[in-house]
């Protein structure tokens, strides 16, 4: 094979966190670990949902398996192998998941961070081999170091992210992610077993040509947003709806389109979570030039009153946006 094709091209994660690190003046390095804790997951999962067809945890939680060990679904493998390595890091002193109703106080109160995360979205998709990914944010601590967690600490507005990001277990595993100075993606190379960069500073095309959103919903759609799918089909716009947030937001994010969750009838307030699932999105929309609403309101406006609130979501490319919106 041409080595030039073999060989990965571009810098690894871990010198890029490092060499952005040096860009932070009084940067203490706990960020940086931070990060590359997340990658650590990351590549776990990555092992994780590749053998999901082999190993039997595409399953019933709940079941044993021939060993007589618990039989796990993969969702909650990642949530379990993220907080380990979360833990682990020792940046943290909490961690809200999708698959845990409470706060998570991990024993650690000089940890200055918080992370949201949905260690595995789009879990529905692990049985038919369809593309998944793991969404996170990361918040300051409010509070005071080494004492209690508060409620100010994990109900934190959007804007107030120090980094945001997402892994995609797709055709390839990435990890994308923004510490609020643009937006870079970096491509699993499982040989190596190391993330290189392979699209740096991600823009969105401010207009796009694809919509995604569940139209199986259509007759409970509010009536601006039937108007502007039919303005997607009068323009002959290109449908792509995978069912799998971070794939189809990804999609988007490269070729410039636009996702939309909308209230509907079975979710008056939409589906998809404030802290772990919108957020750390808009946040990276935004970053890299779209825009991310509730159909109204700036999503990282938004004040969270309780851990799993959801939202109307509407992200993407900003002309669409702005179309499809009240
Ligand atoms: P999950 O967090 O339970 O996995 O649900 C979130 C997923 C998103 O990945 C996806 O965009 C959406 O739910 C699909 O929902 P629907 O099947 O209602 O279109
Ligand atoms: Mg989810």
């Amino acid at each position: 094979m041409n080595q030039s094709l073999a060989t990965p091209v571009g810098t690894t994660l871990d010198r890029f966190i490092k060499k952005k690190q040096n860009d932070f003046a009084f940067a203490t390095g706990e960020l940086s670990q931070l990060l590359r804790d997340i990658a650590l997951a990351g590549k776990i999962i990555h092992r994780e949902v590749n053998r999901a067809g082999l190993l039997n945890i595409g399953g019933a939680y709940g079941a044993e398996n021939v060993q007589g060990e618990e039989q796990q679904k993969l969702d909650v493998i990642a949530n379990i192998r993220f907080i380990r390595a979360l833990k682990n890091g020792g940046e943290v002193c909490a961690i809200v998941s999708e698959e845990d109703e409470e706060i998570l106080d991990v024993k650690n109160p000089d940890g200055r961070y918080i992370v949201a995360m949905d260690p595995l979205d789009g879990s529905s998709n692990i049985d038919v081999n369809v593309s998944i990914g793991t969404i996170f944010s990361i918040f300051r601590r409010v509070s005071p170091v080494g004492g209690p967690i508060t409620e100010e600490d994990v109900l934190q507005k959007g804007s107030e992210q120090v980094a945001a990001g997402y892994l995609l277990y797709g055709s390839s595993t990435m990890m994308v992610y923004t510490t609020g100075r643009g937006v870079n993606g970096f491509t699993y190379d499982p040989s190596l077993g190391e993330f290189f960069l392979s699209h740096p500073s991600i823009q969105i095309p401010k207009d796009g040509k694809i919509f995604s959103i569940n139209e199986g919903s259509y007759k409970s759609f509010e009536p601006h947003v039937k108007e502007y799918i039919e303005a997607c089909k009068e323009k002959n716009f290109t449908a792509r709806y995978i069912g799998s947030l971070v794939a189809d937001f990804h999609r988007n994010l490269l070729k410039g389109g636009i996702y939309i969750y909308p209230a509907t009838d079975k979710s008056p307030n939409g589906k998809l979570r404030l802290n772990y699932e919108c957020n750390a999105l808009a946040l990276i929309c935004e970053q890299a030039g779209g825009k991310a609403t509730d159909g109204k309101n700036r999503i990282l406006n938004i004040q969270p009153e309780t851990l799993h609130q959801r939202v109307p979501f509407y992200v993407g490319s900003t002309n669409m946006v702005d179309k499809a919106g009240q």
